[in-house]
């Protein structure tokens, strides 16, 4: 690990995963009968500028409603949290979300942690300069494979905060073993402060994931770009298309990408074959309802708290203590 003192109060540890974990990864999704890519893929530089172009479609109600219920109550948020103490934010990206609780928060130490180094780097020196009195440790890694922070100060209280609705791409079974990673990090006295997209009318899911300027499908199509450069593939871009649904069963969006015609693709020196309109699963978005979710939270140790909604149901912020 490399951890680097880059101000006074910022401070850089990378443990992103090597590129031969990635490369075994995405060839691991791609030999299985159902073609799949981890979503955690997408967030080179550009899959994270498009991600952010996302969070501005009209289509895409997630990002500007959370960060309407984190503006309208942040007051009870922090009374809920408490002041004080090292905030972890999980998935962090460009950090425009906790700036709405620094100031009720005001945390001793905020450890940002995301999957995509530059970008990270990037926000927390932003986040550095408009919060002079704010100890930053950001933690570049994959919090989908292990969870162990590093430099967590002993006996202070923990939260983690985890917006976003991010939690969506893990299958349910997956999401338990991760909020449980969580509840034992933040034991004895933090919590979890998570944001959860809620189940709604599948049209609206489906436009969200559908949008009219195609944003959403160049983001899609960007992971096959990051393969190509990350794992020594030859992907055309131009013979992949964009196809997103709302699979109510399973109460998931899932995202593919569909092989326009039979075609074979070399990954890190191995050969795959796509037939016409197979395609690879790129994304999972579980959407639940509170109960549903409040009973997967349980599950994996924690005690359901306050939560707050927006006036139209379509998102949740919620508190867990453990
Ligand atoms: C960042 C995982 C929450 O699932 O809504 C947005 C990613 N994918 N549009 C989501 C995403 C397509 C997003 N998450």
């Amino acid at each position: 690990m490399r951890t680097e003192l880059l101000e006074p109060r910022l401070c850089f540890s990378d443990l992103k995963p090597p590129q031969a974990d990635f490369r075994s990864e995405v060839i691991e999704g791609l030999r299985r009968p159902r073609k799949t890519l981890s979503p955690k893929f997408f967030y080179d530089p550009e899959g994270c500028r498009l991600f952010e172009a996302i969070c501005d479609l009209p289509e895409y109600y997630l990002t500007r409603t959370e960060i309407a219920i984190l503006t309208e109550h942040a007051d009870s948020i922090a009374q809920t949290l408490g002041r004080g103490g090292t905030l972890i934010e999980l998935g962090s990206g460009n950090s425009r979300k906790v700036r709405l609780l620094l100031e009720a928060l005001k945390p001793d130490v905020y450890m940002p942690v995301d999957i995509a180094g530059q970008h990270l780097l990037a926000a927390s020196r932003e986040l550095a300069v408009d919060h002079p009195w704010l100890n930053i440790h950001a933690a570049c890694l994959d919090y989908s494979r292990h969870f162990e922070l590093p430099f967590l100060p002993e006996g202070q209280r923990k939260t983690v905060f985890f917006p976003g609705s991010s939690i969506g791409n893990f299958e349910p079974a997956e999401a338990e073993i991760l909020l449980r990673g969580i509840a034992r990090c933040v034991q004895p006295d933090g919590g979890l402060l998570i944001g959860f997209d809620l189940k709604k009318d599948a049209a609206v899911l489906q436009a969200a994931y559908n949008d009219s300027a195609g944003v959403t499908a160049q983001f899609n199509l960007n992971l096959l770009r990051c393969i190509n450069a990350g794992a020594a593939a030859n992907f055309d871009l131009g013979r992949f298309r964009h196809h997103a649904f709302f699979n109510e069963p399973k109460g998931r969006i899932e995202m593919h990408l569909r092989s326009e015609s039979h075609q074979r693709v070399v990954v890190a020196g191995e050969t795959f074959e796509f037939l016409d309109g197979e395609s690879i699963h790129t994304e999972n978005s579980y959407k639940y309802g509170i109960e549903e979710f409040r009973t997967l939270a349980r599950h994996a140790g924690f005690e359901p708290g306050r939560c707050w909604r927006d006036r139209n149901g379509l998102f949740c912020v919620h508190y867990f203590g453990v």
